[in-house]
């Protein structure tokens, strides 16, 4: 079997490209080793920059998030028991949407089986080699049926914990990485929320978020040990923690309700460089890991996606190969933008177990300037609501 791009993983990563490269006439085969359900209910992100909003309605695929979608012009950030509010439309122009991953997940499966493009789910054994010929190849197997599938291209989007980044021969690649001592205690309750924005809440005893699914979700989540066993949270003790963090001195709390799920995220800051070697690209998660705080997971892993997909739009059409050869160089400068920001998100807004008075100090100062000097709110505004892309495509206003 033969395509041009095969595409390894169905996150939001591999599901862009792979319904960017249908736009441009590009064939490609997605391979995802889980089922088709797991991927469309597997709770995470659930921030959208104005960027991926505009992609997504500009290329056909925003119907269901413009009607389920919820429009924020701003977030408040909190310490000290007080909240302010920040107003990134103001600020910038633009809002973000609080959409989930797994409905843009949905949204994108729909649109690659209603175009007719192949995509195998519950693959197994997937391998890929020949990475420096320009025949590489995708392995894998489904329904007990072994698949060699020769491309031009493969993307790895297959996440952190996938095959194709350690594909790449030993010396390819640098790694940078910080880990945290914290890590996300998250839970979805059967509660209306209460307020129509996001909070994020510094706390003496850690960290805490209040968000939204829908009108009748709430998203939450408590700083906590990355170790911690969530078998020792208790419903209770958890809706305990989250009252005392997020209290709030206008008396806003929020509305509580029965926990549908809950779970324990680790924390990481993580960056490979090159994304590329010979024929493989890596796109997403697959390449680097950012810490939850700042939202900007998905985002990121859907603009690599986008730059991945001009580059082989500009190679199909007229042979040319350079701008996938800047692919690397191109992306990573965004890519440590948004390091920086979830970096420092995650560094003003959470208890460091090794934090001294000083730095307890100089954490409020910082968050007293950031929520008083127009010029710091507009700096937090423009990068949560999302950065320039560093290509201009036919996407793109
Ligand atoms: P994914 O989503 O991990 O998808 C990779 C896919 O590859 C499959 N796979 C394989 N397929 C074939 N063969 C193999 N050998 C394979 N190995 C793995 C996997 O099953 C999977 O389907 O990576 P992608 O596409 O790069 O997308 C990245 C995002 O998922 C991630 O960055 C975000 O979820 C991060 N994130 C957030 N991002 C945001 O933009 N806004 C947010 O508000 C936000 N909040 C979050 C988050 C992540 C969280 N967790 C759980 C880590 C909140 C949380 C709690
Ligand atoms: C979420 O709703 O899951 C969410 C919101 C904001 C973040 C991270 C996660 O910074």
């Amino acid at each position: 079997m033969r395509t041009q791009v095969g595409i390894v993983g169905a996150g939001p990563a591999g599901l862009m490209l792979g319904h960017l490269l249908h736009l441009y006439g590009i064939e490609s085969v997605v391979v995802e080793t889980r089922p088709r359900q797991y991927i469309e209910e597997r709770v995470r992100a659930g921030v959208l920059e104005q960027g991926t909003v505009d992609l997504m309605n500009r290329t056909g695929v925003g119907e269901r998030m413009r009607r389920e979608g919820l429009l924020h012009d701003g977030i408040d950030i909190g310490f000290r028991g007080h909240r302010h509010r920040i107003d990134i439309r103001e600020l910038t122009g633009n809002a973000i949407t609080v959409y989930a991953q797994h409905e843009v997940v949905k949204d994108l499966v729909a649109a690659r089986i209603a175009a007719g493009e192949p995509v195998v789910f519950e693959a197994d054994h997937v391998a890929i080699a020949d990475l420096d010929s320009d025949r590489p190849v995708l392995r894998f197997s489904s329904n007990g049926i072994a698949t060699e599938l020769r491309c031009d291209f493969i993307a790895g989007c297959d996440g952190f914990h996938g095959i194709c980044r350690p594909s790449m021969p030993e010396g390819v690649l640098t790694a940078f990485e910080r880990s945290y001592s914290f890590g996300w205690l998250g839970i979805l309750a059967e509660a209306a929320p209460s307020h129509n924005e996001l909070v994020y809440m510094q706390h003496q005893r850690g960290f805490a978020l209040f968000s939204m699914r829908s009108p009748k979700i709430t998203r939450l989540y408590l700083q906590c040990n990355p170790q911690e066993d969530i078998n020792d949270w208790s419903d209770d003790r958890i809706w305990a923690e989250l009252l005392l963090r997020l209290k709030s001195s206008d008396g806003w709390k929020p509305n509580l309700g029965p926990i549908l799920q809950k779970s324990v995220t680790p924390m990481r800051s993580f960056v490979v460089e090159p994304m590329h070697y010979g024929s493989l690209f890596l796109v997403g998660d697959s390449a680097h890991i950012v810490p939850p705080t700042g939202a900007k997971g998905m985002n990121l892993a859907i603009s690599d996606a986008r730059v991945l997909a001009y580059g082989l739009a500009a190679y199909y059409k007229g042979g040319e190969k350079e701008f996938l050869a800047r692919y690397s160089e191109i992306c990573l400068r965004r890519v440590w933008k948004i390091q920086r920001f979830s970096w420092w998100m995650t560094s003003v807004l959470h208890r460091f177990p090794d934090a001294n008075s000083f730095d307890l100090r100089r954490q409020e100062a910082e968050l007293d300037y950031l929520t008083s000097s127009t010029a710091a709110m507009k700096s937090l505004a423009e990068n949560y609501a999302g950065l320039p892309l560093e290509c201009e495509d036919e996407w793109t206003k």
